[in-house]
């Protein structure tokens, strides 16, 4: 049985939905502070949780005899500088509830989401490799060390079964994500088809890590079902599928709807992104659980397109 905290967020609506088509619609229990897309609300259990709260994800966890919990509860890079405590009061209370309930044995295994924010200014921003510098420089940063370590820690010392991923960003066109420093590369996609024009946050040369969002559930869900023995690394993997500025991906908008026009004026975000790596040298995790992504710049572009065309010409 597993429970999925932070379900009507941006990854755990599509990790839901997924989850439910591998393990069956029963099995998996959405739950959030808010309910959810009408899909997820009708295809299986959800239940109001405050994921802070540990007595009331123990009360979830009876009763429906969860054994996994994937926590995906969190405030992102660009509101968490505008609500520091806020933010590492969720971030952390919500990691070290679940890590304490595996401590107890009521669950036995745990997801939990680092990021490639973990890394700043000090860190090498390109090929950035699996252990080096962590000295991030935002407050969502912190919090996602902080969280790494806690997790390698409980690992060593009461053998939980934690494990985690180090996202990159993560492009959707289901779900908008939230006060993230990424989301521009989400937003475009939807003002490109509502008005053809995008003024972006971040400067056109700006460079990130990226992921559709079809690879970094499949990764999520492929990592939690390797052999324990195989896990050789319990803070967090670097993960990665692909990197582009804003102009790269404004002219691959651009073959779809050739009077697509990108504008910038960058703002508080552009320091953040500015701390972050380039690219990232995940062999680690392609040699020890065979990590493979599917989608580059073009499919993604290509599906994203498709699929909110479709979206787009029922509501009219
Ligand atoms: C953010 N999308 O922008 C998140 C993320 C790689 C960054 O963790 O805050």
């Amino acid at each position: 049985q597993i429970l999925v905290l932070g379900a009507s967020g941006q990854i755990g609506t599509e990790l839901t939905q997924k989850l439910r088509s591998v393990y069956g619609n029963e099995h998996v229990i959405a739950s959030d502070i808010r309910e959810g897309n009408k899909e997820m609300m009708a295809s299986g259990p959800f239940e109001i949780v405050d994921a802070t709260n540990k007595k009331q994800i123990l009360a979830i966890v009876q009763k429906y005899s969860i054994t996994q919990i994937y926590l995906l509860a969190a405030m992102l890079s660009a509101t968490a500088e505008n609500h520091p405590q806020k933010a590492w009061n969720l971030n952390m209370n919500s990691l070290l509830a679940v890590l304490d309930l595996a401590k107890e044995k009521h669950i036995n295994q745990i997801y939990w989401p680092s990021s490639i924010a973990v890394f700043g200014p000090t860190t090498p921003k390109e090929n950035t490799p699996q252990k080096t510098v962590m000295e991030p420089s935002t407050v969502y940063g912190i919090s996602k060390v902080a969280g790494e370590f806690w997790c390698d820690y409980y690992h060593q010392k009461f053998g939980v079964d934690v494990r985690s991923l180090r996202y990159p960003g993560i492009i959707s066109w289901k779900t908008k994500p939230g006060g993230g420093t990424t989301d521009y590369a989400v937003d475009i996609y939807f003002k490109a088809l509502e008005d053809k024009k995008y003024e972006c946050f971040l400067s056109e040369n700006t460079r990130l890590p990226m992921m559709y969002m079809d690879d970094a559930v499949n990764a999520t869900i492929q990592l939690m079902q390797v052999k324990p023995k195989d896990i050789k690394i319990r803070n967090s993997y670097n993960l990665s599928a692909i990197d582009f500025t804003p102009k790269e991906i404004a002219l691959e908008i651009q073959k779809h709807i050739p009077d697509f026009k990108i504008t910038y004026k960058p703002d508080f975000r552009q320091q953040i992104a500015d701390s972050w790596p380039q690219s990232i040298d995940d062999s680690q995790a392609r040699e020890d659980w065979n990590w493979q992504h599917q989608f580059d710049l073009k499919s993604m572009t290509a599906d994203i397109i498709k699929n909110l065309e479709k979206q787009y010409s029922k509501s009219l």
